[in-house]
């Protein structure tokens, strides 16, 4: 079967495509690669050509005998469904996993794209957190993302909490949350090696002023991952342009209950980081916002007197803001956020018991949630010993063998670089 007939071609060359249409891929900007499947690779190997072993700069022993599909250097992703042989092109990693191959494609004398050390090192080290099922590393450079990365402090849980407090589905889609790492060259070798401490914990990497780094087992989640992220940070940068005060956002409750009702896992300290720039939580109004600290309505008269505000009938909007009243309960003292942990597979969630019936007043729809003590039992993962950092991270170091992982054993990545290895590769 030849390469660009297969599924795997085409919806590779479909999430790059759908890239440029959302305008993340500038000029050349952004960069692929998918890990092949062994059917896979034995469908199309017959079209393969092969070319001279290249040295990489590390070594990838978990990635050995492995085959990928991946951008080519300078390629404009407008391009890739015009002219997908040198725009794209297949690498073989060697049997020791330090050295790379040509096998396919990259026509006219292209090459892998200049990130290829962040691709490996990252599929590597996202191979051993997925136990296997990760295969598509997807980089692109979003603009409201980036935008959010000029005013946005580049602390992991504020940023993640941040881009949760906009949009439900960022949560429930990027529920591990992203980190933000800090500025590095493009193409460099310390690029990848932030990158892959940043994976160890998450498939969602921000790099600040440039762009976003998703990890996904198919190229439906990199794509929908990367969308979430970009319409959350569409939707902060929005908001706040607008200049009208912010009286509204997802609160840590709401999180809490999204956590334990559909079984996120959010971790503590991403809960109950601060947004930036949120809206203040306006005093409460009522015995239900005092008794689950929730933002209190904003009554409808003060919302009208800000400018630019739509005129509402306040008759008829008025009776959309009234709330039942329940009994006050003793405010709950906020859990401490959990310092930074390296993160375990999130926890089961306890069963919940059932709510004690409300009082009998009618219920708006939008109340189906029952009133319930938020932190009881909160459906997050629990906080483990932190493990000694992997040695192997640390660039320009003598090799020596990885030390420690959050996986269990076998599945680390293994990867470590060469001395001063500090050149790109293409
Ligand atoms: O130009 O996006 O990060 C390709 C890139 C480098
Ligand atoms: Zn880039």
């Amino acid at each position: 079967m030849k390469v660009l007939d297969t599924e795997f071609a085409r919806d590779f060359i479909r999430m790059c495509n759908d890239g440029w249409t959302f305008g993340w891929h500038e000029a050349n900007g952004g960069n692929a690669s998918y890990r092949m499947r062994p059917e896979e690779v034995a469908e199309v190997r017959t079209g393969f050509r092969t070319r001279p072993w290249v040295r990489i700069e590390a070594e990838i022993p978990t990635l050995a005998g492995e085959f990928f599909l991946i951008t080519a250097a300078g390629s404009h992703f407008r391009n890739i469904t015009h002219d997908p042989k040198r725009t794209l092109g297949i690498i073989e990693i060697d049997r020791t996993g330090t050295c790379w191959r040509e096998c396919w494609g990259f026509k006219d004398g292209t090459h892998p794209t200049s990130e290829l050390m962040s691709h490996l090192i990252n599929h590597e080290v996202r191979k051993a957190a997925t136990h296997g099922t990760s295969r598509v590393i997807y980089h692109c450079h979003p603009a409201s993302l980036a935008a959010m990365t000029c005013v946005v402090p580049h602390d992991s849980a504020v940023f993640t909490r941040t881009l949760w407090a906009q949009l439900a589905e960022c949560a429930l889609i990027c529920r591990e949350g992203v980190e933000v790492i800090g500025w590095e060259v493009p193409g460099s070798v310390d690029l990848a090696i932030e990158s892959a401490k940043a994976m160890e914990h998450t498939s969602v990497v921000i790099w600040p002023h440039h762009g976003l780094f998703v990890a996904a087992d198919d190229m439906d989640e990199a794509f929908g991952k990367a969308h979430a992220v970009e319409k959350a940070a569409d939707i902060f940068c929005k908001a706040h342009a607008c200049g009208l005060p912010g009286v509204s956002q997802i609160t840590d409750q709401d999180l809490v209950r999204f956590s334990r009702e559909y079984d996120l896992g959010l971790a503590r300290r991403n809960v109950y980081a601060k947004p930036y720039g949120g809206a203040e939580r306006p005093k409460a109004s009522s015995a239900r916002d005092a008794a689950n600290d929730r933002p209190a309505t904003v009554p409808m008269e003060e919302i009208l007197r800000l400018p630019g505000a739509f005129s509402l009938p306040v008759a008829s909007s008025a009776a959309q803001v009234v709330e039942p009243e329940v009994a006050p309960t003793p405010s709950q003292p906020q859990p401490e956020p959990t310092p930074l942990q390296s993160r375990p597979e999130p926890m089961p969630v306890q069963p919940q018991p059932e709510p004690a019936p409300m009082p009998t007043q009618p219920q708006p729809e939008s109340a189906s949630v029952p009133v319930q003590p938020m932190f009881e039992q909160p459906a997050f993962e629990q906080p483990q010993p932190q493990p000694a950092q992997p040695q192997s991270m640390q660039p320009n170091m003598q090799p020596q063998p990885h030390t420690a992982s959050t996986q269990p054993a076998g599945a680390q990545p293994a990867y470590r670089f060469y001395p001063k290895a500090r050149s790109r590769t293409s």
